[in-house]
């Protein structure tokens, strides 16, 4: 069956500033407070979605979500207008306030978990909503997710779209970041691996430092939503002590894609283990580009996001690799791709600058969904999400009309921003025909 790997990536959000609230992850606390520029922010992602769609892969667009939060302020307490709200939060919790207003859902990456038809028990594309309720900032983002993807994959014949997970620790699901599908061909049944930070009840060993977000409970509950068998399934620990040394989610030390895994030495407990059981479950032909510590040291992996980069099928059993620009500023990572490049291990090397995102701890491939597709199910996909060059200049006009260059925590109880937000995305709705799907669209609570 003709099928193929499309990217959807998250429009960052007209909000997106510096809070300081990914406690593990490294770059955010280390930027908290800092000004941003949500408008470079946004056009450097639709750049980077415009460069891969014009290098012929399908790009899809996700909406941003509605922040400040107003309908959250509003569940701890908050009362009176929405503008009387905001102010009484900046007084009495800014910090809430900065928390409720994140951009975070930028990273699709962590909108979901997805299994393309090839894999599932009744041959539909399936996504469960990730709750990612280990960061308070992330875990109001599920219900608005849920409503995204119901009005972008609603064809119940192609697609299952799940909610999320009990909220509890012991099904901390952060979606496609913990998740990797290797397969030979993407319209025949691969194999899903599924890497968690440590097991609820019991019988692992826990990072000491850092938070482990994803548990192997989560990991298996969405195997069996998708109705995924054990044969095209594999389960691998992430090594604790990369989780405590700032590496949050799988994918900021491994890339995977077809047969391909792209991982440092020290990304998984038992790692040849893991290599023989994925590489047996899609019948051979695995090949593992793995960096050795002596080449890239784990603190120059996430300083320079190597890991979080995009693999992207080059045809002809090739790979391109598309990184963030700070790693051309780490020379033993920038040697190190070089070497790759010359040795035609990977055909080509992509450059993007995402800083904005990079400042919250966002790569390339933190900022895209994968959803491998049929041409069928593609075709049942709404059509407007998908990025063309008229979509591309709508959405760059959009972000230009709507977006402030500069933004700190002191602006987000601007009733004027609120206003800006509604404005931006009651059109943006209409751009990519989504619908009503915000609260302040249909009155909803935001709750579900
Ligand atoms: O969950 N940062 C995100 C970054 C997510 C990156 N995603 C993947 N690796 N797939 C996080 O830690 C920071 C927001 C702030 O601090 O304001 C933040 O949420």
């Amino acid at each position: 069956m003709n099928a193929f790997e499309a990217n959807f990536d998250g429009l960052v959000g007209p909000t997106h500033h510096y809070g300081g609230h990914s406690f593990g992850n490294v770059a955010s606390t280390g930027n908290a407070g800092q000004l941003a520029n949500p408008k470079a922010a946004a056009l450097q992602g639709l750049a980077k979605m415009k460069a891969l769609a014009d290098l012929g892969y399908r790009q899809g667009v996700l909406p941003p979500q509605e922040r400040p939060a107003v309908w959250a302020l509003r569940q701890v307490g908050f009362v009176g207008t929405d503008p009387e709200v905001l102010l009484a939060a900046a007084q009495a919790a800014p910090q809430l306030l900065s928390t409720l207003s994140s951009a975070s859902s930028m990273w699709t990456a962590n909108a979901a978990t997805v299994s393309p038809s090839a894999d599932t028990a009744d041959g539909r594309v399936h996504f469960t909503v990730a709750n990612l309720q280990n960061k308070y900032h992330r875990s109001i983002e599920h219900a608005q997710t849920a409503r995204s993807l119901r009005a972008i994959f609603s064809n119940a014949a192609h697609f299952a779209v799940h909610d999320a997970l009990p909220m509890h620790p012991a099904f901390g699901d952060e979606g496609a970041a913990n998740h990797t599908r290797f397969c030979h061909d993407y319209g025949a049944a691969g194999v899903e691996l599924f890497v968690y930070g440590r097991r609820h009840w019991g019988g692992t060993t826990e990072p000491q430092r850092y938070p482990a977000r994803q548990t192997l409970e989560a990991s298996e509950a969405v195997a069996r939503l998708h109705g995924l068998s054990a044969e095209c399934t594999v389960y691998a620990q992430q090594n604790p002590a990369v989780i405590d040394a700032g590496v949050f989610h799988n994918d900021v030390i491994a890339v995977g894609n077809r047969n391909v895994l792209f991982c440092h030495q020290q990304a998984f407990v038992e790692q040849q283990a893991v290599y023989h059981e994925l590489d047996s479950k899609m019948g051979g032909g695995l090949t593992v580009i793995e960096v050795p510590t002596a080449e890239v040291g784990v603190e120059d992996a996430v300083r320079s996001y190597l890991f979080n980069s995009q693999l992207l099928d080059a045809g002809n059993g090739r790979m391109r690799l598309a990184v963030p620009e700070e790693c051309r500023k780490q020379s033993a990572v920038w040697a190190y791709l070089q070497a790759l490049e010359r040795q035609g291990r990977i055909a080509e090397v992509l450059v993007f600058d995402l800083k904005q995102s990079m400042q919250n701890g966002g790569g390339p491939a933190c900022l895209r969904l994968r959803v491998a597709l049929t041409e069928a199910e593609a075709t049942a996909v709404n059509p407007k999400v998908w990025l063309n060059d008229e979509l591309h200049a709508r959405l760059t006009d959009w972000v230009e009309i709507h977006y402030r260059d500069r933004l700190g925590v002191a602006d987000l109880a601007d009733p004027q921003l609120l206003l800006e937000v509604r404005t931006a995305l009651d059109e943006l709705t209409r751009i990519l025909g989504l619908g009503s799907i915000y609260p302040f669209q249909y009155g909803g609570t935001g709750l579900s």
